[in-house]
């Protein structure tokens, strides 16, 4: 069922505990809104705790050092930015089946959880979060602004991708008037430092890259076999997608990375006007019009093939 913001107010309100579960690969957006809502049930005097398959960067110390909270049996399911449940990794058996409360803006969202707040056109799940703080009335503290601020920035690209709303601006305005964050410094640590692996793979990110269709569409991958050779952790490769589509004339990039062997996690994205959320959810995944995803078992020459003849008849 789909609520606006006043029964997820009520909703909020009236839970006792809640557990709060981010997707894998996590991202600025899924960190941000993991525990930025943490610091608001925390205001409301409702413990929580912020969960997710994979680890956290390091890079979001900033955000989690604060800790994700004790353990205890939840009474409360809550997913942020978490489109299928497929995306919980291990937690899926656990909690798949029993959110009672999704807050997400992928208009992908499988409407899996009891209720769902759903904002597509919504920057970042933080910008959401953000909005239901301020109806809620509840106290935004200096660490929740930070969260929501990083999440907002991240997930549009720092106030440069076309999903980027008049709302995330404003936010980002109200959040620098009201509070002494250091944008630029957060900005710096999420778009220009890198780890010196991080450097040594993208300057050979650059020979991976296929062309097709004269340039219109790359194709990047990268096996298991490869990242042990580069010396490099599957975790490292998060953010390289939008440099499959930087190349002049490149309309979708694809990135694909072999999590598990035979496994490949799909990355898409698209420059223009092609939606790469309907190429993915053809084939089991979904996402954002020029931003989307999916998984796919097999070769990788079978991945390639599959995911290439589809993408060509989306560019042709
Ligand atoms: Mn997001």
């Amino acid at each position: 069922m789909y609520i606006g913001y006043s029964e997820a107010e009520t909703f909020l309100r009236n839970c006792k505990d809640a557990v709060i579960i981010t997707h894998q690969s996590p991202d600025g957006d899924c960190i941000g809104a993991g525990f930025g809502l943490k610091d608001i049930l925390a205001e409301l005097g409702i413990r929580s705790r912020v969960i997710c398959s994979d680890e956290f960067s390091s890079r979001f110390d900033f955000l989690t050092n604060v800790g994700a909270g004790e353990e205890f049996e939840p009474e409360t399911i809550i997913a942020v930015d978490v489109a299928d449940t497929q995306l919980m990794g291990k937690y899926k058996d656990i909690y798949g089946d029993k959110v009672q409360l999704c807050i997400d803006h992928h208009i992908s969202n499988r409407n899996y959880a009891e209720k769902t707040l759903l904002r597509p056109k919504a920057t970042a799940v933080c910008e959401i979060i953000y909005d239901l703080a301020k109806f809620m009335g509840v106290k935004i503290s200096r660490h929740c602004a930070m969260c929501l601020y990083t999440g907002i920035a991240t997930d549009s690209g720092c106030f440069r991708y076309d999903c980027t709303t008049a709302e995330a601006h404003e936010i980002a305005a109200e959040i620098k008037r009201s509070y002494d964050i250091d944008f630029a410094e957060i900005n710096r640590n999420m778009f220009e430092v890198k780890t010196k692996a991080r450097m040594i793979l993208e300057s050979k990110f650059m020979e991976l890259m296929e062309e097709y269709e004269d340039g219109k569409i790359i194709f990047a991958a990268i096996t298991l076999d490869m990242m042990k050779k580069i010396g490099v952790s599957y975790d490292e490769f998060e953010g390289l997608a939008p440099m499959t589509v930087q190349l002049e004339g490149t309309e979708v990039g694809i990135l694909v990375k072999e999590r598990e062997p035979g496994l490949f996690k799909c990355s898409f994205r698209s420059a223009n006007n092609i939606n790469v959320s309907d190429i993915c959810r053809s084939i089991g995944g979904g996402g954002h019009a020029k931003a989307a995803g999916c998984s796919i078992e097999g070769t990788l020459d079978e991945v390639r093939n599959k995911l290439l003849e589809i993408t060509r008849k989306a560019v042709e």
